[in-house]
């Protein structure tokens, strides 16, 4: 081996392996030479700390190229499959007859899914409950349209297809879960007949999740789970997501096992979405800011699969479920063979791993109507909405629901991973097997989330290893 004529820096990485008594092949050479110079010293290294510990003290190409993930990152699987997408079904029926199909059909799917559970056998509707008898428990089901904590009991308001009917709730065990149930959410509730005509409740039942197994990729395929970008927002942090693109398509060996990315929604900061945002755009057009959406995510290499939904800053409808970004705007992505391009919520899969990808929008009303529950700890309320098996249970606050004839935020299939943004706060949590991910945010704090106190962790990557479910951060800022 010449080194003097190889570069410096390959030269004194060489030179260092040698004098740490390793034989290294000629064949390294050529892999070395595909590595940033300034990355060199640390990658040999690292290799060398390895290879030491295994007590094997020859170098090669194969070696080396398993090291930075490059040989690896090749047999890596990608497969992926769109398991649900709104956009397509979206259809909006016609003011009261609409959100009369979608309720029936809401209360159709879950209570489908809970009738699974054991205690559902002596389900009752609820007009036919006005003829039990004194003491003789009975269960009904049906959505909670009040809750009221009143000195020393919880009343709770439950409708169904047939009736409603009011349940008093005295125990303090129940009282608290009574108090986290969200409103227009489903549930199943024991509860006998009282003295004075009123009924109370024995037992709460939510659809929840069963036991099941999860699924795992059979490779270590990394997936990379981002969202609120924001771009044309003059807070969008263009510095630190172009570092991240330059990662994505770096030797490290994390990056290069980096098959999919996820961004949960807010791609543009929008035109219109607050008052006075003009004054905050530096791409003041809806046309503008999707343009440079396409320059920014260029620089995600193309052997990457880049997945995204739509928010509530996005262009297309702001009520629930919204389909994808518009064909007619972003022709070169819907074009391009690793975009996938999809509606608010989807579902996709990923070498058979389950995610479910929602904008979160419905976090602001049932942060604001349940107690317990915080803007900084958003994986928490993702938890109530997997319990509740829906994405969006509270109708006629903030959230936007369109009076579809099926309502499509039932969470009918349970995911592996939940995938969620519009929080700006990154968090993560577990529930029965599913990892809860809410992915931060590429904007950093505008004066509207300083005035109404929302500190956001912006320039964060959320990594998943779908093989281990090992969670990496990333922090570009
Ligand atoms: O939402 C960014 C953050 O701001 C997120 O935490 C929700 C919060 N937010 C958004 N709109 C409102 C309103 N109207 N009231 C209170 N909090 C809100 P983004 O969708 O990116 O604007
Ligand atoms: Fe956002
Ligand atoms: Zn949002």
């Amino acid at each position: 081996m010449y080194l003097v004529l190889l570069n410096k820096k390959i030269g004194a990485a060489i030179k260092y392996a040698l004098s740490k008594g390793f034989h290294i092949h000629p064949n390294v050479i050529q892999t070395l030479e595909e590595i940033d110079g300034d990355e060199l010293e640390g990658i040999i290294r690292d290799l060398i700390r390895e290879k030491t510990r295994q007590r094997l003290f020859r170098i090669n190409q194969e070696d080396l190229e398993e090291f930075l993930g490059i040989k690896d990152g090749g047999t890596l699987q990608n497969n992926h499959l769109i398991l649900n997408d709104p956009t397509k079904k979206i259809t909006s029926g016609e003011g009261i007859d609409g959100y009369s199909a979608l309720f029936t059909d809401r209360f159709a799917k879950l209570k489908k899914i809970i009738s699974n559970r054991p205690e559902s056998k002596t389900l009752k509707s609820i007009s036919s409950t006005m003829v039990v008898k004194l003491k003789d428990e009975v269960c009904i089901c049906g959505l909670v349209t009040e809750r009221k904590s009143e000195r020393n009991i919880v009343k709770l308001v439950i409708e169904d297809l047939s009736s409603s009917i009011e349940v008093i709730v005295f125990d303090e065990e129940l009282k608290k879960e009574a108090e986290g149930l969200l409103l227009d959410q489903f549930v199943m509730i024991k509860m006998i007949p009282t003295k004075s005509g009123g009924y109370m409740a024995r037992s709460i039942i939510l659809p929840d999740v069963p036991d099941r197994t999860i699924n795992h990729s059979e490779t270590e395929a990394h997936a990379v789970f981002l969202s609120d970008l924001h771009i044309g927002s003059k807070y969008f942090m263009e510095r630190e997501f172009e570092e991240f693109t330059k990662w994505l398509g770096s030797t490290d060996s994390v990056a290069r096992k980096v098959k999919f990315v996820l961004i949960a929604g807010d791609m543009v900061d929008g035109v219109g979405i607050y008052p006075n945002q003009d004054k905050e755009l530096v791409f003041p057009t809806i046309e503008s800011q999707l343009t440079r959406l396409e320059e920014v995510l260029a620089k995600i290499p193309d052997h990457i699969k880049v997945f995204m939904i739509t928010g509530n800053h996005d262009p297309g409808r702001r009520a629930l479920p919204q389909p994808a970004l518009p064909e007619k705007y972003n022709k070169n992505l819907w074009d391009k063979e690793n975009y996938y391009l999809m509606g608010n919520p989807s579902t996709v899969s990923l070498n058979g791993v389950k995610v479910l990808m929602f904008h979160g929008q419905s976090v602001d009303d049932i942060v604001k109507t349940t107690p317990g529950l915080s803007y900084d700890k958003p994986a928490k309320v993702m938890k109530h909405l997997i319990r509740a098996r829906h994405l969006s249970p509270i109708y006629g606050s903030q959230t936007p629901i369109a009076p579809e004839t099926q309502d499509m935020m039932v969470m009918e299939d349970v995911p592996d991973v939940f995938h969620t943004g519009h929080v700006h706060v990154v968090d993560l949590d577990m529930y029965r097997g599913t990892l809860l991910i809410n992915s931060g945010a590429w904007q950093s704090q505008t004066g509207f989330q300083a005035s109404v106190g929302i500190t956001p962790t912006p320039g964060i990557a959320v990594i998943v290893n779908l093989k281990t479910f090992k969670v990496y951060y990333k922090d570009f800022k």
